[in-house]
C-alpha cells in the first residue's frame, strides 16, 4: 500500500484568496499608474483567471478585449513591466498584513509537519510572491515550511498543463502515488491530475462553478474549530475538517 510521504499546494486562491483583493486590485494601480484606462472589475476578472499567469493574462485581455488597441512597439516589453509593478504593489500589500490565509490552511500545515509529511509548492505566480505571502501570511519563517517551492515560470508550460507539479514531484523524489495536492481551480486540478496526483479541492467564489469531477474530495474550506467544512463532493466520514488523519485514508482508499 502506498504511504502519504507529501503535500503539493497551490497558492492563490487554495492558501489565501489573492486573487480578487490580491493581484485584482494591484493589476488595477499597475494599469493607472502607467496610464492606460484599463479596470479589471470582479466580473471581468473571473474570465481573465480562466487564463492563468499575469503577463499571459494581461496579453489574453488586450487580444480578447481590446482589438482597437495600438500596441507599443516593445509590447513583450511593456506587459514585462506592467507585470512587474503589480507584482511589486502586490507584495506591499501582503507586507502589510492585507491578506490572511484561508481557513484551516495554517492549522492543517501544522499538523502535517508534527506528522512528519513533506510539503511542497506547485504555482503558477512567481516566486517571489510565494515568498512574500508566506512570510506575511503565515510565519515569519513561512517559506521554510516547504522543501520545494515550484513557482512561475521556472516550467515552461503554466497550468493546465502538468509540468509545475511534475516538476515539485522530481525534486522531491516522489512519485504521484506518494503526495496528494490540494487546489481551488478548473486549470489547477487539470495540472495536478495531468501529473497523476490524487487532488483535494477548496473552492473559492471564482470557481464554484468549475469542473472538479477529478476530485477525491471538494470542500468549502478546510476547516477549523468551530467552523465546519461543508463536503461538496466525496467524504469526511463525519469528520468536521480536513485532517492529517482523514487525509491518510481518503489517500487509502483513492
Ligand atoms: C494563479 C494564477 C496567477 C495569479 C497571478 O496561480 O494564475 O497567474 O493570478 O500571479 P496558482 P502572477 O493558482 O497556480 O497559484 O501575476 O504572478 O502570474
Ligand atoms: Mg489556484
Amino acid at each position: 500500500m502506498n504511504q502519504l510521504k507529501a503535500l503539493i499546494f497551490d497558492v492563490d486562491g487554495t492558501l489565501a484568496d489573492t486573487e480578487r483583493d490580491g493581484h485584482r486590485i494591484a493589476f488595477n494601480k499597475a494599469f493607472e499608474e502607467a496610464g492606460v484606462p484599463w479596470v479589471w472589475d470582479e466580473e471581468l476578472y473571473a474570465d481573465l483567471l480562466r487564463i492563468t499567469g499575469g503577463k499571459e493574462r494581461i496579453r489574453h485581455y488586450v487580444d480578447t478585449y481590446l482589438p482597437d488597441y495600438k500596441r507599443p512597439g516593445d509590447f513583450d516589453g511593456f506587459v514585462a513591466g506592467l507585470h512587474k509593478r503589480k507584482n511589486a504593489l502586490y507584495a506591499q500589500m501582503l507586507e502589510t498584513g492585507g491578506i490572511p490565509l484561508r481557513p484551516g490552511v495554517r492549522r492543517l500545515l501544522e499538523e502535517a509537519r508534527a506528522a512528519g509529511l513533506r510539503l511542497a509548492i506547485a504555482t503558477t505566480t512567481s516566486p517571489e510572491n510565494v515568498t512574500a505571502l508566506l512570510n506575511h501570511s503565515l510565519a515569519p519563517d513561512g517559506e521554510s515550511w516547504f522543501e520545494v517551492i515550484g513557482a512561475g515560470d521556472i516550467v515552461p508550460a503554466k497550468k493546465p498543463a502538468p509540468d509545475i507539479y511534475l516538476w515539485a514531484l522530481e525534486q522531491l523524489g516522489l512519485g504521484p502515488s506518494e503526495a496528494l495536492a490540494f487546489e481551488d481551480s478548473e486549470n489547477g486540478i487539470r495540472s495536478s491530475r495531468g501529473a497523476g496526483l490524487t487532488t483535494i479541492v477548496t473552492i473559492n467564489d471564482y470557481t464554484r462553478r468549475h469542473d472538479f469531477t477529478e476530485a477525491v474530495l471538494v470542500v468549502d474550506q478546510l476547516g477549523e474549530p468551530g467552523q465546519p467544512c461543508e463536503v461538496l463532493r466525496g467524504r469526511l466520514d463525519g469528520a468536521t475538517m480536513v485532517t492529517i488523519s482523514a487525509l491518510k485514508r481518503i489517500f487509502e482508499f483513492a
